[in-house]
């Protein structure tokens, strides 16, 4: 990693403390740009996509999810084999090696919620804790909304960007 790129990384961490954008594990995971799809009506399931960063210097491994609002959080990955797609289940968990980022995005990796207490409209809020490794679950405020908040790989937003900075 470059020092720039931890110059930006940085930034990043210095400003999460005031975004929920942004949340990072005591193990040197970074979660940024979560956000969930909206519930269809009568669905009590949605998936939820986010970007993970490993901003340490050994891999790290996404072993479980879960929020009070929904039965279950589950690793997905969609996969197409023979010309038909299906997702399966990381029961393993999801490894991100040092200094990866890995996006979650529809058609690719997801957390599947099922069991949602209500139903989520855009706008919504739900929080989604993240368990990596031995360390404790950290909480990750996912926003609901039709499609992702950023390109895949668009730079770090600067504070300056940021106009609606609250306190958790
Ligand atoms: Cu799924």
């Amino acid at each position: 990693m470059s020092f720039l790129r931890c110059a930006i990384l940085g930034a990043v961490i210095a400003c999460q403390v005031a975004s929920p954008a942004v949340s990072q594990t005591s193990s040197g995971l970074v979660a940024r740009d979560a956000w969930l799809r909206p519930t269809g009506a009568g669905m009590s399931m949605t998936g939820g996509y986010l970007v993970l960063i490993n901003t340490s210097s050994r891999p790290l491994r996404l072993r479980a999810a879960s929020s009070p609002e929904a039965t279950s959080v589950t690793l997905h990955r969609s996969v197409v084999s023979g010309g038909v797609a299906r997702m399966e289940s990381l029961t393993d968990g999801l490894v991100i090696p040092a200094g990866a980022r890995i996006t979650f995005q529809p058609g690719g990796y997801h957390l599947m919620v099922e069991g949602m207490k209500h139903p989520l409209k855009v706008g919504d809020r739900m929080k989604i804790s993240l368990a990596v490794d031995a360390a404790a679950a950290v909480s990750v405020s996912f926003e609901v909304r039709p499609e992702p908040p950023a390109p895949p790989n668009s730079p770090p937003p600067s504070v300056s960007a940021m106009p609606n900075m609250k306190m958790r």
